[in-house]
């Protein structure tokens, strides 16, 4: 459908759901689309990511877009070569893109599989940490 907006669900506390954000701003492409954002704070947080589970019909990760109506895909590498294929555009020529890429995310995802134990300890304990929201 040629005048469909996509949809994008994005987590706030979430360094994919960040990676696509960023690209789709770097690439001129943010106003083109709608982001629903899933706050992890929220009170309706849990709910929240409940309904959208059964929008989509499936167990998915964030972030997830709806790129045609009813259509939905998730993977945030997947999604942003859809949408550079899509728009002709080269996602290796974004340089603030590629500067999280090759910096904050692998660091981050570093950091959090050091602390999924600890982090799990406390989830265990009753205080969900952010991370594991
Ligand atoms: N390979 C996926 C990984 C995405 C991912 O693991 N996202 C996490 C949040 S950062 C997720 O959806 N976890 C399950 C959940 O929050 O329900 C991608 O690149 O998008």
């Amino acid at each position: 459908m040629a005048d469909f907006t996509p949809k994008a669900y994005v987590k706030t506390n979430c360094p994919f759901s960040f990676k696509f954000r960023l690209f789709a701003l770097e690439a001129g492409l943010a106003n083109r689309m709608e982001f629903v954002e899933l706050d992890v704070d929220a009170v309706s947080h849990t709910s929240d990511k409940s309904d959208l589970r059964a929008l989509v019909g499936r167990a998915h990760t964030f972030p997830i877009v709806e790129v045609a109506q009813g259509e939905f895909m998730d993977d945030s590498d997947l999604l942003i070569d859809h949408f550079a294929k899509l728009h002709d555009i080269d996602d290796n020529q974004l340089a603030t893109l590629n500067f999280y890429r090759d910096g904050l995310f692998p660091t981050f995802l570093e950091m959090f599989h050091i602390l999924a134990m600890p982090l799990g300890w406390m989830a265990r304990l009753g205080r969900k940490p952010k991370a594991f929201r």
